[in-house]
């Protein structure tokens, strides 16, 4: 692949934008989408359905049949891509496979998490006569 060709398959911060908004739209869970439910948005190109299920296979980069929003947003480019009629790539072109992305360590918290940790603890602590009660601490837990 050469870089000429590479540069054809760039998507735009705009239209990252474009693709990242939708891809929330579809109302994700856990940040990824199943094919049920990408289906009809992916219909709604009027591509073939085998053609489709290629965009999938090509975007889906983890094979985990689930698209996260980068994946989505290789989809759409695909997609787009199709319908200005030029034939899809028989695998993915490299500019447009994910960077590895380093895993969030979700124990470290933020000074804003911390603060807003701070204010449920008074919250609860000024609602509940003086003291944390097991129901307040539960909640804690899981935001
Ligand atoms: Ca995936």
């Amino acid at each position: 692949m050469t870089s000429e060709s590479d540069v054809a398959w760039i998507i735009t911060g705009e239209e990252r934008t474009q693709y990242d908004a939708l891809f929330y739209s579809q109302n994700p869970v856990d940040g990824l989408l199943t094919g049920e439910k990408v289906k009809g948005l992916f219909l709604r190109s009027n591509i073939p359905a085998h053609l489709l299920s290629k965009i999938w296979r090509l975007s889906d980069v983890n094979h985990d049949n689930l698209l996260d929003v980068g994946e989505f947003a290789i989809a759409m480019h695909l997609i787009h891509y199709h319908l200005r009629g030029k034939d899809l790539p028989s695998s993915l072109p490299q500019c447009l496979v994910p960077e590895p992305q380093p895993l969030n360590n979700v124990s470290v918290m933020t000074e804003k998490e911390r603060e807003i940790y701070r204010q449920v603890f008074e919250k609860q602590n000024k609602d509940s006569t003086g003291y944390i009660t097991g129901r307040a601490l539960l909640f804690m837990h899981h935001i």
